[in-house]
């Protein structure tokens, strides 16, 4: 059995998940999900790993289909719920996904790529023993196909110093290690409760928040979106006790939180004081931020790091200083060097790019073995590309060795994906994307364009272009129009250029 309904099998009478204003047991869980396995399965015995993309919005119905895939022996791609079709199809294509499982919703946007493919879909909702007639659902114990823990189970795409965006393959193995670290570091319990307002296409919701409290025999809550009330109504009415988050969230909360009245800040305060855990991560989290969110509700926030090929690396400890302005100390079963450009250990107290190996650390990216190859050391160690110090023990992140590489509430956003997208448009013949220091995003993602005639530029039309043809949050946020972009002897652009320009 896969370890993760194996765990459940301890829990079964647990509430595994309140969604939709309904709450669901373990027992459910895994009834439900075998059920959608064998649906899944239909005559087969086995996916083999076949990649069965999915999207599905956050709740029961995605943790079904999560377990489903990976019981029926599939790969599971999660695509993001707001990606235009553009996105969506890249993410497709690549995995070459043979099913695609989605809530009724996403019809409209996936339509297209359904009748031009003729991809196998299947639609959440619909009554599913119409397919499988010979079965009782309520009885349903399907038999599964054994699972080695070295296969692959999940892509995650994650964007880099390349244009598109990279499939990172993890195997059962490596969401175990990621998993557990995590519950023992963080001392995680069945009585936990928390709550999923993360997106659930990439590691921090995914692994941190659901499958950390599904493995435990926790319960987690799930909201539709993001939305700062409806966060702190499930605080108060529900008992949570965990919570973790992105800096700009905590960020957003606390606007919120300076919205309303001094009373109901005391209310909140009060509510917040008692929970066992608050994290942060994905993105560096400023000193600022973590003593206003202290002030406002007498938590002191874990700060940890992370990557979608690591899972979490680094930690911040559960009992002992969470020291602001650094990432804690390398997680159990987790090794981290610090190494200089020719991968050589570097000097204590020397800055160096962080490697790590572990069983955590993933496959490979997905039919990419180039840039496997070159991610890794010769003798095996995954190349960060994040920059770090170490002083007193604690880990500090100083920056990443590539301007291409953005991070904007959390997500991590490649500056020449935009610019290609950008290039395609008439009216542009250059570009330049980079992102600039902001208080609410970490990074704001700015371009600067050189336009065939700026008589013809409009701003809003741009934006509206784009976002047709790539996620909304990666679409840039100021324009600046340039003559010519600032270039290097050699003919390069120089992106720190490019940053002052905006920043003056
Ligand atoms: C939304 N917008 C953004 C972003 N998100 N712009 C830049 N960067 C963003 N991240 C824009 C939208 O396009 C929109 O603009 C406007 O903000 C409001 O959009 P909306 O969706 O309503 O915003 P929101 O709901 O307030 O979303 C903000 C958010 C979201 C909740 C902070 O960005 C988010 O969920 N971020 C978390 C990402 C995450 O999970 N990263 C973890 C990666 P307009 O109206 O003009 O269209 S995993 C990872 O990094 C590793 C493993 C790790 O260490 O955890
Ligand atoms: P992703 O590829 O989306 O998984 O993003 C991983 C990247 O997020 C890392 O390589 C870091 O650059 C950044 N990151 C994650 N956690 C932190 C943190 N606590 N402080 C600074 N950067 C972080």
């Amino acid at each position: 059995m896969l370890p993760i309904v194996e765990q459940a099998q301890k829990y079964l009478n647990n509430i595994a998940i309140f969604s939709n204003g309904k709450s669901f047991t373990y027992a459910q869980l895994v009834k439900d999900s075998n059920y959608f396995a064998a649906l899944l399965l239909k005559d087969e015995k086995d996916l083999k790993e076949q990649r069965i993309a999915f999207m599905v919005n956050p709740g029961f119905d995605y943790v079904k289909t999560l377990w489903a895939i990976w019981q029926a022996g599939g790969i599971a791609v999660p695509l993001c719920i707001t990606h235009p079709l553009p996105s969506l199809e890249y993410v497709l294509e690549d995995t070459a996904a043979s099913t695609i499982v989605l809530s009724k919703e996403y019809l409209a946007v996936l339509q297209p790529y359904i009748n031009k493919t003729n991809i196998n879909f299947i639609v959440i909702e619909e009554p599913a023993l119409e397919i499988l007639p010979m079965v009782n659902k309520e009885q349903g114990n399907f038999s599964m196909p054994t699972i080695d823990i070295s296969r692959k189970a999940l892509i995650l795409y994650t964007s880099g110093t390349t244009n598109k965006p990279k499939g990172v393959v993890t195997t059962h193995q490596n969401i175990k290690a990621q998993i557990t670290t995590l519950i023992n570091a963080w001392e995680w319990s069945e009585n936990d409760k928390t709550i999923c307002v993360l997106p659930l296409h990439h590691v921090h919701g995914i692994i941190n928040v659901v499958c950390c409290s599904m493995w435990a025999g926790a319960s987690c809550y799930f909201i539709p979106q993001f939305s700062p009330k409806l966060i702190f109504d499930l605080f108060t009415n529900n008992g949570l006790n965990v919570f973790m988050a992105v800096p700009t969230i905590y960020f957003k909360l606390m606007t919120y939180l300076e919205s309303i009245s001094q009373k109901e800040q005391v209310a909140l305060k009060n509510v917040m004081s008692s929970f066992r855990l608050m994290v942060c991560g994905s993105a560096a989290l400023p000193i600022s931020v973590m003593e206003k969110w202290e002030g406002f509700s007498g938590q002191r926030l874990l700060e940890r790091y992370g990557m979608t090929e690591l899972g979490m690396a680094i930690s911040n400890p559960y009992f002992g200083e969470r020291r602001a302005g650094y990432v804690g100390m390398p997680l159990p079963g987790v090794s981290i060097k610090l190494v200089n450009e020719q991968y050589e250990q570097a000097s204590v107290d020397e800055p160096g790019e962080i490697i790590v190996k572990g069983d955590n650390v993933f496959l490979e990216y997905w039919q990419n073995q180039t840039a496997t190859q070159t991610s890794f050391t010769k003798d095996g160690w995954f190349k960060t590309g994040d920059i770090a110090v170490i002083e007193n023990g604690y880990y500090r992140i100083m920056g990443r060795n590539s301007v291409d590489i953005i991070k904007s509430g959390g997500y991590k956003i490649s500056a020449l994906e935009i610019e290609e997208v950008l290039r395609m448009h008439e009216h542009i013949s250059d570009c330049a994307v980079v992102g600039i220091d902001d208080e609410q995003w970490g990074e704001l993602i700015v371009a600067a364009l050189v336009v065939h005639d700026r008589t013809f530029f409009n701003e809003v039309a741009l934006s509206k272009w784009l976002v047709e043809k790539m996620a909304a949050y990666k679409k840039p946020r100021k324009y600046l129009l340039l003559e010519e972009l600032p270039r290097n002897a050699m003919g390069k652009v120089v992106k720190n250029e490019v940053k002052k320009l905006f920043e003056s």
